[in-house]
């Protein structure tokens, strides 16, 4: 294989070149966002990970480089967004779509096209063989398909991409072991060769599993609402059983993958997906038990001034600054619905203003409010509990555990 050129340099795409570039392969990082390109080729990182700065020094003294240009070569590794059409819950292909076209303007014969992107099952056959057709292009001989979905988790990202199983579905065996081989220059887990569409269902059937697995805890948080019952206890006993393992209950589910990949399949086999989709509705009701649970907070206490409410956590998981489809962001919208303004936000990981009334400093945030709700178990927080501990406390994420805090 000759050089590799990783097309789109975001979360996934950035970690994954700088790992190959570390691993003595020659990586070439392309992404059309001029000022990233830049950004990276001074040094400078575009977002916060662990790790993520040692081994970008580590790539760059391999001799990593960053363009806006697709380069010619035989291996490109396709990781862009895959946004998702909120009013329909279907994938967006567009961004994979234009990107196999532009390596297709550019590749060697032969070339090796890696989709590393989520997708939804069948989208390789739906909408990237035909693009390939179309262009005159022999599937097996000009260019060969692979997809190798990504697995790793922000937060822990660096150390995933080490030690993670993968999954490479390549249409011939050759081909899928080449691509191994490539991944084997860091990923030291098992890696299965299958074909493509057990590697794009797989992938999303993963994110699916605890989609459903934190649904189950958050329908028992439910549960145990209405009757007392500690439901934080419940799971720790339950979770006892060697075969038993429910994940934690908390303000709903965010981020880009557990909470959107479902709708793959619901979208597709609407008729075959009950489990799924009242999974899905579960997890995207939790913001609104939050509201009922802050609702009861201030009746208790005869507080109806909206302001006095804190939000602490912005990101839709502890210790990342990614807040995309976060249960805070959603909470405010249901708010905005109806009208309730004025909620204070903070976030130590948010540096830019997303939301009204965010603060950045902590100190001044929590001097303003006089229910903290905890949606986000920063360590931040965890580190700062003695700040907080005279305000009414609603912490959906169980960190807190001295008497006369509010759960779920
Ligand atoms: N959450 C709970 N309860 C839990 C665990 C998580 O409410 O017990 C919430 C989190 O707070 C968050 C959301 O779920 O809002 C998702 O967080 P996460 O940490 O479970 O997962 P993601 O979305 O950051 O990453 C997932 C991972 N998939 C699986 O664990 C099966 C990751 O390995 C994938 O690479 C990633 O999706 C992806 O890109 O698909």
């Amino acid at each position: 294989m000759g050089k590799v050129n990783v097309i789109g340099l975001g979360y996934i795409g950035l970690p994954t070149a700088l790992m190959l570039a570390k691993s003595g392969v020659q990586v070439v990082g392309t992404d059309y966002n001029r000022d990233l390109v830049e950004s990276l080729s001074s040094g400078r990182l575009t977002f916060e990970e662990d790790g993520l700065e040692e081994l970008f020094k580590n790539a760059l003294s391999e001799g990593i480089k960053f363009t806006t240009e697709y380069q010619k070569t035989d291996t490109y590794i396709i990781a862009v967004p895959t946004p998702y059409i909120s009013s329909s819950k279907k994938l967006d292909p567009k961004y994979v779509i234009s990107a196999v076209n532009t390596v297709l303007d550019v590749c060697e014969k032969g070339a090796i096209l890696i989709i590393e992107s989520t997708i939804s099952p069948g989208s390789i056959d739906k909408h990237v063989r035909p693009e390939i057709e179309k262009r005159a292009f022999t599937l097996g001989q000009d260019v060969h398909l692979v997809h190798a979905p990504e697995r790793i988790i922000p937060g822990n990202m660096i150390y995933e991409l080490e030690h993670n199983s993968r999954t490479i579905g390549a249409d011939s065996l050759e081909i899928g072991e080449k691509v191994k081989s490539l991944y084997s220059s860091f990923c030291k887990a098992e890696i299965v060769v299958t074909d493509i569409r057990s590697a794009e269902m797989s992938k999303v059937v993963e994110n699916t599993y605890r989609d459903v697995n934190i649904a189950f805890a958050n329908e028992l948080a439910k549960i145990c609402r209405t009757d007392n019952m500690d439901v934080y206890e419940i799971i720790r006993i339950a979770n006892k059983h060697p075969r038993v393992n429910i994940l934690q209950p908390g303000p709903g589910v965010g981020g880009h993958c557990i909470s959107v990949d479902p709708w793959f399949l619901v979208g597709d086999y609407p008729d075959l997906t009950n489990l799924i989709l009242t999974a899905r509705k579960i997890n995207d009701s939790m913001p609104t038990h939050v509201l009922g649970r802050i609702r009861d907070i201030m009746r208790e206490h005869s507080i109806t001034d909206i302001s006095k409410i804190g939000l602490y956590g912005l990101a839709y998981k502890e210790n990342v600054d990614d807040f995309r489809e976060s249960p805070s962001l959603q909470l405010l919208e249901r708010m905005d619905e109806h009208l309730a303004f004025g909620v204070k936000a903070f976030d130590p990981f948010i540096k830019k203003r997303i939301v009204d009334h965010q603060f950045m400093n902590f100190e001044d945030f929590i001097n303003e409010i006089e229910i903290l709700v905890v949606m986000v178990g920063h360590d931040h927080i965890k580190k700062n509990m003695d700040l907080v501990k005279d305000k009414l406390i609603l912490d959906t994420k169980n960190i807190f555990d001295f008497d006369g805090v509010y759960k779920l």
